[in-house]
């Protein structure tokens, strides 16, 4: 293609942007927009289905039928979750079945949230209340984003977030009016998760090298720092509410700009999880390549029986 021909599209391309007309996977796009879309995209699969792990573990301990149906079903809307997101690196052109070895050789990355172990009941609670509330914070902006296929998955994967944060926070705020070894349970996980939750919204604005050209390509509308800033802001007054403690002694809350102004995070712990060195890094990519060589009968049996029907209808 003439370099000036190039130029029109990309032109015409930015324009659209510029204007919210949504990019559909027929249109032109410059190659780095759509590797842009496939990796966000896919690690934010990957995330979905690696995150169904830690409460997956406890789903056999779930104190009483209704916490385990609302649990099973939570689990079930992350695998969901997980299919939409392949399904849209797949308009762009990825392979789904490359994509997923990808995770399995640890070449691609998914949130550093999962790579912390569950280690108690009200593990439930935090990652409800507090992974999912980071999700949405993350997600509801997506719904968005220029590109069509991803925003319109997001609004669906958003009303289920919704829920899934709801019922975090119910569990943590029944616990938190509970016996004391109960709140002590919920406090503890407030604790573990919440660092790790604002490390989720990945490093800080000036560490972060895609959020310039991202936003400029309206994939992303808010930095990481303006979105981990609204969540603080937003759960807070949460924890206050039930009567639990935010695990750092440097917050407060600024008169002056409206917001809280909060500690240091530990981005060596952050960097270090996202390498793979988290405490449960291994298990988690273990555990998927496990289920995809168990599952190979079941694709291997489907796989015959599409074309022994295929031959039956090419035969009658
Ligand atoms: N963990 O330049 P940036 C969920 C990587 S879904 C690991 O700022 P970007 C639902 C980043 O990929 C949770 N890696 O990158 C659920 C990049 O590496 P690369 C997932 C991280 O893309 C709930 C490098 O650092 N959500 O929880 C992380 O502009 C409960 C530089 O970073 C999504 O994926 C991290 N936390 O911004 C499921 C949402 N942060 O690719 C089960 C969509 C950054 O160059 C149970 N994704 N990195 O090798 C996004 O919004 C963005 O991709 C960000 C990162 C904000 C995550």
């Amino acid at each position: 293609m003439k370099e000036e021909d190039r130029a029109i599209l990309e032109q015409n391309f930015q324009a659209k942007i510029d204007n919210d007309i949504r990019i559909e996977p027929n249109d032109w796009m410059p190659d780095a927009y759509r590797e842009t879309l496939i990796r966000q995209i896919s690690q934010h699969a990957h995330s979905e289905i690696v995150g169904m792990l830690p409460e997956g573990n406890w789903i056999t301990r779930a104190p009483n039928l209704r916490r385990k149906a609302v649990l099973l079903a939570k689990v079930q809307d992350e695998a969901g979750h997980g299919l939409y997101l392949y399904s849209a690196t797949e308009t762009l052109g990825a392979d789904r079945e490359d994509t997923i070895d990808d995770l399995h050789s640890g070449k691609a990355k998914y949130s550093s949230i999962f790579n912390y172990p569950t280690l108690s009941w009200a593990d439930m609670g935090a990652i409800g209340w507090l992974v999912d509330g980071a999700a949405i914070m993350n997600q509801v902006p997506l719904c968005r984003c220029s590109y069509g296929p991803y925003a319109r998955a997001m609004v669906r994967v958003c009303k289920e977030e919704s829920f899934h944060q709801r019922q975090g926070f119910e569990i943590m705020m029944t616990l938190a009016k509970g016996s004391p070894e109960q709140k002590a349970m919920a406090q503890d996980a407030l604790n573990r998760f919440w660092w790790p939750a604002l490390m989720m919204f990945g490093p800080n604005d000036a560490e972060s090298k895609h959020t310039a050209q991202s936003m400029k390509w309206k994939i992303k509308r808010h930095t990481n720092d303006e979105l981990r800033q609204q969540f603080v802001d937003v759960t807070v007054p949460q924890a206050e509410l039930i009567g639990l403690t935010v695990p750092d002694p440097d917050l407060k809350f600024n008169e002056q700009t409206g917001h809280y102004e909060y500690g240091e995070i530990n981005w060596d712990e952050f960097w270090q999880v996202v390498k793979g060195n988290g405490p449960c890094n291994k298990e988690r990519v273990d555990a998927r390549r496990k289920a995809k060589e168990d599952g190979l009968w079941v694709r291997e049996a489907a796989t015959a029986y599409a074309a022994k029907k295929k031959l039956r209808k090419q035969a009658s």
